[in-house]
Parts: C-alpha cells; structure tokens; sequence
C-alpha cells in the first residue's frame, strides 16, 4: 500500500495534462462549443484566497461540462494594465511593465498548481503590443463610427492619485475607490466613449440569465427617467434667452414658486444681478470642491443664493426667482430645476430654509386642501390638479398627458426621456495603459493614427514626474510625431485608456488569440461566442459587465459581431472571509495566503476545501483547522481505492449487497450530478463523503470483491475528479485505466435505482391485520416500531390501551399487542 503524496502526484500530472494539451478546446471540434470564462486577474503579485475560492468551483464546473460531452474553452489571461503597476514603480524605482511581467511569471505558476484545466494556448496578456494593438484598433473604430469623443469637461479628479476617474470608480462617500482621497471636479480635455446611445437597449436584458440583482443594479446606474421639458425664459440685455428644464411632473408646473440652476451652469454669470455677484461667485468656488454624491445626499442641510435673477414659466406666466443650489447636478437633465416645494421634497426643505412661497397644486385622493404653512414634508403623491388655471380639476391618471401635449402644441415643451447613465470617461492621466491612438497636427487638428501604424508602442521606460500629466508628455520619442495627413511636425496624444477598456474585449480575443491581422476572425467569433458561462464577482457590476455588453453592441452595430449580449448566464462568487467572520485584510492582520496550505496538503485538498466552506455565492469563513478534514476525506478515498481494488477478474453475482451498492452508487452519481448543475459543491462533496464511507465500512465483505463494488469505486472516482482532478487521476492510472479520467463520459444513473428498494410491511393489532405499510429495506427494527406507533390507523386500533409487546418479523411483519 502506497501512502497519498500529492507533492508527487500533483507536479506529475500538471506536467502531463499540459504534455498532452489535453485542456485545450480545439477550433475543430464536432463537440458542442461551452465557452466558460471566469474574470481574469489583475497581476497584483500572487494568487490570492480569493482567487482559489473563485476558480476552484469555476473549474470544477468546466470539467464537468467537458465530462457532459462539451467541447470546454476555458481560457486565462492578464489584465495587466493599471495603476498598481504604475504606482509600485514610482514607489520602488522599477519599470511597471518589469514589474508586471514578473508577477504574471507568479501567478501563471500557481494558477499551474492550481490543477485547473486552462487553456493556456489560449492566454491573453493585455499589456502586451500583441494585445493592445487590436485595443486601439477598436478605439478607432469607435471614433469612426462617432462613438469616440473628445471635450472639456469637468472630471474627477483624485488628488491622491493624480488621475480623473470613471464615476464608477467614486465611492458613494466621495472618495477614490482605489487610494481614498477626496475626489474632487477639476476640468481638462479628455476622451469620450457614447455609451449613453446604448442606455435604452442596456436596459434590456432579453434572453440572458443574470442575477436579479445584478440586473437591478445595472438598471438603477443606467437610471432611465420618464417626464417633459419645459423651457422657462427671461430676457438678458434685450434678448430673448430660453432655459429648459426636465421634470417628472409635468402636472406641478402651477406650483413653480422659485427656478434652480447648478451652480456651474453656463447661464449663472448672465443671470447674475451685480448686488449678488460676489455672493454667487463665493458658491460656485465652494461647490466646485464637493462630489457629486455629497451634493445629492438627502441628509444633507439645503445650501443656495438667489442671483438676482428672474424666469417667466411659460405654461402659468409666473415670474420666479432664479437660485443657485448645490443640489443641481449640471451633469443631470439640462442642470436646471423649476423649484416646486409643495410636491417635491428637496424643493421643500429649501424653500422652507429661505421663505420661498409653497404653493399646493397637486390633490392626492381623499385628502382635503390645506395650508402648506402646516405640512411637515412635501406631498410627493400623484393627484388632481388644483389651483392650476385651465388644468384645475384634471384627475391623476391625465394629468402628466395633458399638461405635455399642451406644452407641445404651445411650442414651449415635449415629453423626454433622461438617463443617469454619462458618457464614459476613458481619458487617464497615466503612463501603464494603452496609448490613444491620436495624433494632434497643428494644421490638421485631431486625427487618428492609420490603422496600418498600429500599434502606438507605449514606451517600456519612463520617469514619474508628480506633474498630475501623463509620464508620455515628458518623453520626446513618443511625444513628437508627423502628421498622417500633412506629414509635418505633430504631437501625439499622452493620455492613456482606461483599462476597463481592455477588459471589455478580452473575451472576444480568447477566441482568437494569435490573429495578427485583425482583432478575431468572422470565423472564430462565430465559433465561440457569446459566452456561455462567466463567472466572477458582483463587485463588477455596474463598470465591467455594462461596459462589456456597451462594446458588444457597438460593435455589433459596426458589423463586426453578430451577437447582443456577451455573458449569457452570469454566476457571481461570495467572498472568502477571514476565520473571524471579516473581510480578509492586512489591516485586520487577518489574511491566509493559499500557497502555505497547497504547500502542506496539496491543491486538490485546498481546492475541495473551497467548495466546502459553504454555498458557493455566500461565501463563507476560510477556517485553517478545518482543511484537515478534507485532507482526511481524500486520504481516506486513496486509501480504500489502494486496499480494496481488486485487479482481475471479479465476482460477477448478484445479491442483497451488490444491489445495495448499486443504488447507493446511482443515488450518489444522481446527487452529485444535480449539484454540480447548480453550483452546489459543498453538497456535492457531502455526496461523496458519504460514499466512501459507505465503501469503506463494507471493504472487508465479501462484497468487495464483486464487479457492483469495483464499480462503484470506479464512479466514486469520477465524481470527484472535476473537484480533486490530481488524486483522482493518479488513482485511475493505478487501478489500470487507459487515458484520462478527466476524458472519460461522466456517469449516468438510472432513475429507478436512486430510490431505496422497498418491501410491504404487514401490520397487525393483536394478530388482526389492520394496515400495510411500504418500508425500505435495511430499516432497523428501532425505526419500524417508530413507523407502526406513529401510524394514525394503528394508533386508532390501539386507542387508550398500552403497548404491551411488539414483534417484528423482519421484512413481514409487525405485530402490536396491547393490554387494556
Ligand atoms: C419638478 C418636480 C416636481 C420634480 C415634483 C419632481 C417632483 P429623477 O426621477 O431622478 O429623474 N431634477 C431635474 N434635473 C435635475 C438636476 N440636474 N439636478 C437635480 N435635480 C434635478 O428626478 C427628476 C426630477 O429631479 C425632476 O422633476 C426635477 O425635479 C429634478 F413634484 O421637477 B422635478
């Protein structure tokens, strides 16, 4: 007997598989293609506990696939542009792509000692030109088809950082996702991608299967309004100036009593009468230092300066006052509001903060009118229209459609759509990132590098100067360039994209990775795309997953895919916590590298002990005491494969013991195969524990050596190869089987067999015959007599009299004798 080594058996198997390419998904399969993409890493320095929690199950669930008789692409890569790169450079005087490179060597390693079946011909590396070519390839196809622009406007800005950043990558608080700084609006020129034309068909999700919360987040970001715009007027210096505004409630507009506009609208310093200049111009700087979060947050006190200015309403003819207010995003609507305190509740609070008048318009059903000098909040319900000229009397359910079809006919006004969703912002002020390809010609303005120069190589060497600008303005050798156009001296754009950007496309790439004439062919798309499965954190959300599926229907769009939606089902993990029940972090002092405990017990015992910790989208608390028990678990399987295979011929009879082991071997088969349908790998291992120790206690029968109980540790085996790939093949190769397990059918199960064998069970009272019941065999005496008592008709027969006796007959019958 041979004792479990997986220090031997791991290396010798990670080895072969990749000798004999057997994870790769050929392009010429007669399979059907199941493309299975998990959320590829940043190179950050080492697999993490969460990388393992994340790809173990993922990779547990693509062999399953491939066993199921698919032809599984599985692909890995790198997302390897970004600012831990750039920052780690400045910090240790190193080279961000040496730095890169060399955590990628890292990580490919242990994503070798993982055991996972990646298909490593198929990697990825974004950083490299192979790779970023066909990114800025894609950026001047979205700057052909006007998708692509540039503008001044006011971004982000970490201080901490030294870069804008996507709204996404703003934490509610205000603050910098990645450094915690204070964001604050800072205004440069910078490059555009439409994403906003898509806002209406990002809304839908038609045939895909996505969490309900994704979903809803996705829904909520993109933040689609349905109402009018008004335009309120006034006249400066004689001429006629026209302000629109977006309203949901188009049927409050006789209760406009004050007008609002963001503190940056262009119309501010016209508007502004020469007593209030100095007021307003106080605001506007202090507004300028505030996010946009804090602006909106509810909570906070209502802050506005009147400028001295006035609006007519164009529907009731009221002249109102004109306010500056933080509360105004000028990114949102038109960046002007028609103030209605009695029906919207920030309108009220200012208005009760400055003496505005609060004007009632709007009845909610089966209230009276009353004062609103006595309101203690807005009244934000639908209603009649009241106090509202020729509307009055216009019940709830017209209301929004007269007053907009009056604004149309009367030229003042139409119903619109608005969306929270902003263009996305792809301009970084940074070096580690792919160079847009622009070049700027005195002469010719802005033009796009010919595709046939691709890529723009982005310098391997830089210096970091705290300047706030991209590293690329101080490099001459990239900085200056020719005109494509005229051919005279120009310079070249220094900012770099975002690298959301890179990973809006990875997915595309892996179905052609080593194309160098152009980013996939028609071919290839057609072949395995979209994907079938993603899997990957929900922190993802609302930036990668909606700029991926924004890519895919641009492109669509420009004809170079046929498909609408990248993802078709999407799966996100839970976290793995620290055994405190706590988010793994360094502050916390509570973080357990993986790499100790593959080191001790092997990959596969570290790998079965993630699907274990609990329902893989929960998550759940990494306990190290606890990997002993899975450590045990598969020494135990190794050792009773080893003692108990019997090679040669076995006893092919057929009894009450072989055909127990051949329903617990269907039952088990049947389990397992329903887990790992739904993501359940914990119950899918309790299956499999439970079976071994079956096996285990029947090994010194007589039935260990019939052909049922060879089998069943055959099927055993199976099952738990997509979960613990090294032990499990090392055991078929021991136990005499050609090839693969990994290659092998997975095990089917007929339904008949799953169920227990039953026998009717004759019940007597006092040797009459009073009722039949159908019992599982094997059940034991102490559980018969528990079934009989419990029986209400037997109870009834029994009544008030005491069990004096109770015979089994095993397998028969049981006979109740009373005593009155
Ligand atoms: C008048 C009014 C009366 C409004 C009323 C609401 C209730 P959502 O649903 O989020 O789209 N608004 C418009 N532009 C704004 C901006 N740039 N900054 C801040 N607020 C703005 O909200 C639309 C409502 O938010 C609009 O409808 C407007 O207030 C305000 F009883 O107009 B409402």
């Amino acid at each position: 007997r041979t004792k479990y080594d997986p220090k031997v058996i791991e290396p010798k198997w990670q080895t072969r598989w990749e000798e004999e390419q057997i994870y790769h998904a050929p392009d010429d399969s007669p399979k059907p293609k199941f493309y299975h993409l998990v959320m590829f890493p940043y190179p950050s320095g080492d697999l993490h506990m969460g990388h393992w929690y994340n790809y173990s199950p993922f990779d547990a669930y693509g062999r399953f696939m491939r066993r199921l008789g698919y032809n599984v692409m599985q692909p890995i890569g790198f997302d390897a542009f970004g600012l831990p790169a750039e920052n780690a450079a400045i910090k240790r005087g190193i080279q961000a792509r040496d730095w890169t490179m060399a955590n990628i060597e890292r990580m490919r390693k242990q994503l070798r000692m993982m055991g996972a079946q990646w298909d490593w011909q198929r990697e990825v590396v974004t950083c490299q030109p192979e790779y970023y070519k066909w990114t800025q390839w894609l950026f001047l196809q979205f700057y052909k088809h006007g998708l692509a622009y540039r503008t001044r406007a006011p971004a982000n800005w970490c201080p901490g950082c030294n870069t804008t950043l996507a709204n996404e990558q703003v934490l509610p608080n205000g603050t910098c996702e990645r450094c915690g700084s204070t964001v604050i609006r800072k205004e440069i020129e910078q490059w555009l991608l439409r994403i906003t034309k898509y806002a209406e068909e990002l809304l839908r999700f038609d045939g895909i299967d996505w969490p309900e919360k994704t979903v809803t987040m996705q829904r909520n970001w993109i933040g689609r309004s349905e109402g009018a715009e008004i335009r309120f007027f006034t006249e400066i210096d004689g001429e006629r100036v026209e302000i629109p505004v977006f309203t949901t409630r188009p049927d409050t507009v006789y209760g406009v009593t004050f007008f609002v506009l963001a503190p940056e609208h262009p119309l501010v310093e016209r508007l502004t009468t020469s007593e209030q200049r100095a007021a307003v111009e106080a605001y506007v700087e202090r507004t300028r230092r505030m996010t946009e979060i804090e602006r909106l947050s509810t909570e906070k006190e209502k802050t506005g300066v009147f400028t001295g200015g006035y609006v007519i309403n164009p529907v009731s003819g009221d002249r109102v006052p004109v306010w500056i207010a933080d509360y105004v995003l000028l990114s949102y609507g038109s960046g002007a509001v028609m103030g209605v305190p009695a029906h919207d509740q920030r309108d009220f609070e200012f208005a009760r903060k400055f003496g505005l008048p609060i004007r009632q318009v709007i009845l909610p059903p089966g209230e009276e009118e009353s004062d609103p000098a006595t309101w203690s909040e807005a009244k934000t319900a639908y209603g009649t229209m009241i106090n509202s000229g020729p509307f009055t009397g216009t019940p709830a359910d017209q209301a929004i459609r007269r007053v907009i079809s009056y604004l149309e006919e009367q030229g003042i006004g139409q119903s619109k759509v608005t969306y929270r969703l902003r263009d996305w912002l792809i301009s970084r002020q940074r070096y580690w990132g792919a160079p847009i390809p622009i070049i700027y010609c005195p002469k010719d303005g802005t033009v796009p590098v010919p595709e046939d120069q691709l890529p723009v190589y982005l310098p391997e060497h830089v210096q970091f100067k705290p300047t706030g600008e991209s590293p690329l303005r101080y490099e001459p050798a990239f900085l200056n360039t020719t005109c494509p156009k005229c051919g005279g001296p120009a310079t070249r754009e220094v900012d770099t994209m975002d690298t959301f950007i890179c990973s809006s496309w990875y997915f595309l790439r892996y179905a052609d990775p080593h194309n160098d004439q152009e980013a996939w062919s028609q071919e290839a798309i057609r072949r395995w795309l979209p994907v079938d499965q993603y899997v990957g954190g929900a922190e993802h959300a609302t930036m990668h997953l909606l700029y991926a599926r924004f890519f895919v229907k641009a492109l669509r769009d420009m004809g170079y895919l046929h498909f609408d939606e990248p993802f078709l089902r999407l799966y996100h993990q839970g976290m793995v916590l620290g055994a405190d029940g706590q988010k793994m972090s360094k502050s916390r002092g509570n973080v357990e590298a993986p790499d100790k405990y593959v080191e001790k017990y092997g990959a596969d015992t570290v790998r079965c002990y993630m699907m274990f910790i609990g329902p893989f989208d929960q998550g759940g608390s990494f306990k190290a005491e606890n990997l002993e028990g899975v450590w045990r678990f598969l020494n135990r399987v190794w050792n009773l494969v080893t003692e108990s295979w019997v090679s040669g011929t076995v006893s092919e009879e057929e009894n009450e013991a072989t055909r127990a082991i051949e329903r617990l071997r269907h039952k088990t088969i049947k389990r397992v195969t329903e887990d790992l349908h739904h993501f359940r790998f914990n119950t899918a291992l309790a299956a499999l524990m439970e079976m071994n120790n079956a096996l285990i206690k029947q090994q010194h029968d007589p039935v260990a050596r019939t052909a049922a109980y060879r089998q069943a540790l055959e099927t055993m085996m199976q099952l738990l190869a997509p979960m613990a790939p090294h032990i499990t093949e090392e055991l078929w190769e021991m136990t005499g089987h050609q090839g693969s397990i990994h290659l092998t059918d997975w095990p089917q199960y007929d339904e008949a067999l799953t169920h227990d064998e039953t026998f009717t069970l004759v019940v007597q009272v006092n040797g009459r015959v009073r009722e039949r019941l159908e019992v599982p065999v094997e059940t034991p005496e102490e559980e018969i007599r528990q079934l009989v008592l419990s029986n209400p008709r037997v109870a009834a027969y029994i009544g008030d009299a005491s069990v004096e006796k109770f015979i089994y007959v095993p397998g028969r019958i049981a006979n109740v004798v009373t005593r009155p």
